[in-house]
């Protein structure tokens, strides 16, 4: 250590500054070289095929996987999404898009389609499902598009729904894929966010039955998601490990579209 000062108080000072100059140019020399290897393995490595991160070279699509892992931390710390008193819900419901809503359509003879992941399948009334306990929630609902509004709803917990009719083997499967009856509009939803206590099949909208262009008689609320998830007139629900079809994620949405 003491012969090392010595050295350098020995230096001059045009000695010190051609030195400086060395040191500075090596390190940016370490740093392009970091650059372009970094590049390189970027742009070798192979793609993914599927859902939103179609086209994302592999480590970028481990970035998004991490956001993953802490949305699921996020959820086993059983959070809430913050809700309002009824005062504050909004009386005219903004109404977005109405994709896979433009067919004929007679709710009279509509039935709700359940297929558990071995193929079993079930239909499902809406007066079966109203005539379990009713869950009602007044929060903020958001859409990617950049409008959000205060709105209530009400109807029977996906968790709720799931113990009723002998779905809770189901929990364990990692998806939940739904669909409108003329499977123009599906949705992908993992399932902690499926079940979480305040997603809901709701079959009320203000304390009424759900209007035409909001879903009758059956829409997902799913308050953790952004408004492209909280799919209007649910014709089937299906169960898999392996993510379903979602349409917004195809247009190269984020699949998870969490809040
Ligand atoms: N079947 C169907 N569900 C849908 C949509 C759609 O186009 N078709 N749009 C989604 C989007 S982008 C939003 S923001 C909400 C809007 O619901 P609202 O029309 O009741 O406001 O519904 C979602 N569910
Ligand atoms: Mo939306």
């Amino acid at each position: 250590m003491e012969n090392k000062n010595k050295v350098k108080k020995e230096l001059t000072v045009d000695q010190q500054i051609s030195r400086r100059n060395f040191i500075s140019f090596g390190v940016f020399g370490v740093m392009a070289f970091a650059v372009y290897e970094g590049w390189q393995w970027l742009y070798h490595t192979p793609k993914e095929v599927r859902g939103v991160t179609a086209g994302a070279k592999e480590p970028l699509r481990r970035a998004l996987n991490k956001t993953e892992l802490a949305f699921r931390n996020f959820f086993s710390n059983n959070h809430l999404v913050k809700t309002y008193p009824k005062e504050r819900a909004a009386k005219n419901v903004r109404v977005n898009s109405n994709i896979g809503l433009k067919g004929k359509f007679i709710i009279e003879d509509w039935k709700l389609n359940v297929t558990k992941a071995n193929g079993e399948t079930m239909q499902v009334t809406i007066d079966q499902i109203k005539a379990l306990p009713k869950t009602e929630i007044v929060y903020d609902f958001k859409c990617v598009e950049g409008w959000d509004q205060i709105q209530h709803w009400g109807g029977l917990k996906m968790i709720d729904f799931m113990e009723h009719f002998n779905l809770v083997d189901q929990t364990k499967m990692s998806y939940v894929g739904m669909m409108t009856p003329d499977k123009g509009y599906q949705v992908g939803l993992d399932m902690p966010s499926a079940i979480h206590p305040q997603t809901i099949l709701a079959y009320e909208m203000n304390g009424q039955p759900i209007p035409g262009n909001h879903g009758a008689p059956l829409r997902l609320i799913i308050p953790v998601k952004y408004g492209i998830k909280n799919l209007k007139r649910i014709g089937s629900i299906t169960f898999s490990n392996t993510r379903p079809p979602d349409y917004w994620a195809r247009e190269g949405y984020d699949y998870y579209s969490g809040l």
